[in-house]
């Protein structure tokens, strides 16, 4: 009991919970910081759920909008009979994120030069960013249904032909040489833009990803922020398989970059991280964003779906999932 009371003392000293110590005893209470911490500790818990985002069809709960972006992504894919389905689920928290909770955009004018950049390096995710720039109202939702259509605008890549589509990119390790030389370009004109620049962890096998790396810490460009994808698979097996990358976090730092790791689906955390960001100045900041590759829907998880196209029954089964959620 001594030893009970002793660590609630501390637990109170430290704010995580109140209690009275008078005789009228009020019972033990989480603190708000107490109830920050708690919730910080639930693995993969989808904190900002609730949380209303602003989109082309009104406001609507954070977790209702990244259902109706994973509906999307799978039926652009199993219409276009193609595509990187687990690449693109992987990265739907993040985007969303990016776009509806923290880049400065406006989709009514997609030129705005004062608009955060965002450059999707994993290219081959295209139909998650698709799905997230029709929400956002960059283009209708009716052209989702056009994904690698000949003479369409949502190419299997990303194409600056798309309204919203910062970069042109599919080519692997290519991403982060175009950030760095827009986020440069930033700093040479004064603007205080950011860009954000999304890579895939098998894309780190390429060397220009590198070199573009030495060079945004040379000239201390802590207006770019990379956050890439960790969900530990490639094409054709797991990273560590083709060619190891870890340790990734010793890697950046060694390059002069600014880490930090977080769960990649725990909004609160990639929210978190990027405010960090901001406010890291004189190097560039990257952020290992664990995922899981195919997430949201349970038999779609892994590899498994990494290019294979869902059929009709996998379709229903995988839209039922998410109406289950
Ligand atoms: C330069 C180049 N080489 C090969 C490819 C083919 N390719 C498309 S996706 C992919 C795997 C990329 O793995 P990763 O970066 O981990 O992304 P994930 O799909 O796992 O999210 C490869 C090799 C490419 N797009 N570009």
């Amino acid at each position: 009991m001594e030893d009970l009371r002793g660590h609630a003392r501390v637990l109170k000293e430290l704010k995580l919970i109140d209690y009275g110590e008078s005789p009228q005893f009020k019972g033990v209470e989480l603190t708000e910081l107490g109830k920050f911490i708690t919730n910080l500790t639930i693995e993969d818990e989808p904190i900002l759920a609730g949380e209303m985002v602003q989109t082309r069809s009104g406001a609507k709960p954070l977790g209702q909008l990244l259902k109706d972006l994973r509906r999307q992504v799978l039926h652009m894919i199993a219409n276009a009979g193609s595509g990187h389905l687990g690449a693109s689920l992987s990265i739907v928290d993040i985007l969303a994120i990016l776009y509806f909770m923290k880049m400065q955009h406006d989709p009514i004018n997609p030129d705005w030069e004062e608009r955060d950049r965002l450059v999707l390096s994993k290219g081959h995710a295209a139909p998650a960013l698709y799905a997230v720039l029709s929400e956002a109202g960059y283009f209708p939702k009716e052209e989702l249904t056009t994904l690698r259509e000949l003479g369409g605008r949502l190419h299997g890549h990303p194409d600056t032909v798309t309204p919203g589509v910062d970069a042109k990119t599919g080519s692997l390790g290519q991403g982060l040489s175009m950030a760095v030389g827009m986020a440069y370009a930033a700093k040479l004109d004064k603007a205080s833009h950011r860009v954000y620049v999304v890579i895939g962890d098998g894309e780190l096998h390429e060397g220009q990803v590198w070199e573009a790396a030495m060079t945004a810490a040379h000239y201390g460009l802590d207006n770019i922020v990379t956050i890439i994808d960790r969900n530990k698979y490639q094409l054709t097996g797991t990273t560590e398989e083709v060619k190891g990358v870890e340790p990734i976090a010793d890697k950046w730092r060694a390059f002069g970059w600014n880490v930090l790791n977080v769960n990649g689906h725990d909004h609160f955390a990639v929210l978190d991280a990027l405010e960090v960001c901001e406010h890291t100045h004189g190097k560039p900041s990257v952020i290992i964003a664990a995922t899981t590759k195919g997430k949201g829907v349970s038999f779609m998880e892994g590899n498994k779906f990494s290019r294979s196209v869902p059929n009709a029954a996998q379709l229903k089964q995988a839209l039922e999932e998410l109406d289950r959620r």
